[in-house]
């Protein structure tokens, strides 16, 4: 039998927690033959809640959860830990400006990033969620020195597989057959989903997405508007922001990274920028890769057209604005 992986999640007592925790100790994210202890945690405010969260896990009695911890205390969630989903933060509250919230956010994750390199195990694997993702990781990254900077990633996979679902209702084809789409950039408005190299798997064989669309209007208007927000969508109509396709995003996120993507498939990953495509280097910036042997690697050579270059640079402009602002809150 396999030794269980450790796994932490923060935020846990929170709406994706309690949506992600079950799929975790289901085998979602690491696999159906993957043992697995969890560590959630939260803060004090939180702590009866989360304490719930643990009771319902043990009453459900899942054959592959060989443990909970459930704490408000740093240190202890992160010791051992293999994978690391951070999910907590601090939320935009009404009124609040940008500054404060980011603020609010750069010192969780400087701390967290301390407790997650004193007491992760060797080559950790850490994704957040926790907006504003891309630069919560970046703070995370930058104050996790010891941690390699390709073990530190945010999650653009909910928008790679809203924009999955957008095609493949839109062709009327099943969403698993679509593939290829890339998210770049940041997970905000900003980003860029992009379906110029995309492909519809049919029985004629594979065929590009645009060409199947037939309608490039759609594919850079409506398309890349309704991908964009489709968070906001959602909040409009649940009254409370996306949970559970959060949650199975981040399932996703981790299983491809640990178990590899198939062939001829790449994914969306908020991952360290090396200046590819152009990208500005020394950003957290969603690309096209694959992954294999629990490494990531960004897509290279694909073309890049000029509507798709303007817009690959203005989410990284956004994102160079958030890392000032986030520098602006260190001091
Ligand atoms: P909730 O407010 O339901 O849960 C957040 C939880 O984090 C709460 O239980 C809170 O007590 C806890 N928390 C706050 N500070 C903490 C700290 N310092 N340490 C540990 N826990 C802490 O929010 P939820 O709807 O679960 O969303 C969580 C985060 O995901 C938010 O930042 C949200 O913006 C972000 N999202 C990111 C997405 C992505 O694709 N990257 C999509 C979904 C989601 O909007």
């Amino acid at each position: 039998a396999k030794e269980p992986v450790r796994v932490l999640v923060t935020g846990a007592a929170g709406q994706i927690g309690y949506a992600l925790v079950p799929m975790v100790a289901r085998g979602v994210m690491m696999g159906p033959d993957q043992p697995v202890i969890l560590h959630m945690l939260d803060i004090p405010f939180a702590a009866e809640a989360l304490n719930g969260v643990k009771m319902e896990l043990i009453d459900a009695a899942f054959p592959l959860l060989k443990g909970v911890i459930a704490t408000t205390d740093v240190a202890e969630a992160c010791a051992g830990v293999n994978v690391a989903v951070m999910v907590g933060g601090f939320p935009r509250k009404e009124g609040m400006e940008r500054k404060d919230v980011m603020s609010k956010n750069v010192s969780i994750y400087k701390s967290q990033a301390s407790a997650l390199e004193k007491y992760a195990a060797p080559n950790c694997k850490v994704l957040v969620v926790a907006n504003p993702a891309n630069t919560n990781a970046l703070i995370l990254k930058e104050f996790a020195p010891s941690i390699p900077e390709k073990n530190i990633t945010c999650l653009t996979r909910l928008d790679h597989n809203r924009a999955l679902g957008q095609v493949s209702e839109r062709l009327n084809v099943q969403v698993s057959d679509v593939k290829n789409v890339i998210i770049w950039g940041n997970h905000s408005s900003s980003q860029y989903p992009d379906t110029c190299h995309a492909t519809v798997s049919t029985k004629d064989g594979e065929k590009s997405v645009p060409a199947l669309v037939n309608d490039d209007e759609w594919l850079r208007g409506p398309f890349i508007q309704t991908v964009q927000q489709r968070g906001a969508a959602i909040i409009k109509a649940r009254k409370l922001s996306s949970a559970l396709s959060a949650a199975s995003s981040a399932c996703d996120h981790i299983r491809n990274w640990v178990l590899g993507t198939p062939e001829g498939t790449w994914v969306s990953m908020g991952v360290y920028s090396d200046g590819s495509y152009n990208v500005p280097a020394g950003l957290i910036y969603s690309f096209p890769v694959t992954c294999k042997n629990g490494e990531w690697s960004i897509v290279q050579g694909l073309s890049i057209d000029d509507f798709s270059r303007k817009k690959m640079d203005a989410t990284a402009t956004e994102l160079t604005e958030e890392k000032a602002l986030a520098y602006s809150c260190l001091n």
